[in-house]
């Protein structure tokens, strides 16, 4: 299973957040790369940098043969498009595609670090992937998302808003 997550906090040449996200899940589809299924878009509370406006997030399924290094530079294409500017580290966005997990692959040695090395901490990854891909487990802890939320709230992290 291949999980790339999206977010966004600021208006771009595709609108509002809500459009870029949208957009952004439209503009996956193709040239090798099927959505097979996109969660909610949810509204979450920053993260990280938590003085910057709320995020939009969701996270899709898709299918493709492209090779993650490939993959990851189809992302970068697309965040270009929707007007990203690599600026400041966790600072407002555009648009944000992060690929999560790549069929379990473990590495920690080139881009993509796979997989995504925040899953864990990150609600916003962790709801949808639990309401798209149940079944779903971490490619080294094993846990699913659900068990991983519950882990997240144990610790007294924030919620979705
Ligand atoms: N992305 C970040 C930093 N903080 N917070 C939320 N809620 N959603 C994000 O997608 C997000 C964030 C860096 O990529
Ligand atoms: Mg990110
Ligand atoms: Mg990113």
């Amino acid at each position: 299973m291949i999980l790339v997550a999206l977010g966004s906090n600021s208006n771009g040449p595709w609108g509002t957040p809500r459009d870029a996200v949208e957009e952004a899940l439209r503009r996956l589809n193709g040239s090798g790369i099927k959505v097979k299924k996109s969660s909610q878009l949810l509204v979450t509370a920053p993260f990280g940098v938590t003085d910057q406006p709320d995020f939009i997030n969701a996270v899709a399924e898709i299918d493709t043969r492209l090779p993650p290094e490939d993959l990851l530079l189809r992302l970068h294409v697309i965040e270009r498009l929707a007007g990203r500017q690599r600026t400041l580290r966790w600072g407002p966005r555009t648009l944000d595609l992060d690929l999560i997990d790549y069929h379990g692959f473990i590495r920690r040695s080139v881009p993509p670090l796979l997989p995504h090395p925040g899953i864990a901490e990150r609600i916003f990854v962790l709801a949808p992937i639990a309401e798209i891909a149940p079944q779903w487990r971490h490619p080294v802890s094993k846990l699913t998302a659900a068990a991983m939320l519950k882990r997240l709230d144990q610790q007294g992290e924030g919620r979705l808003l």
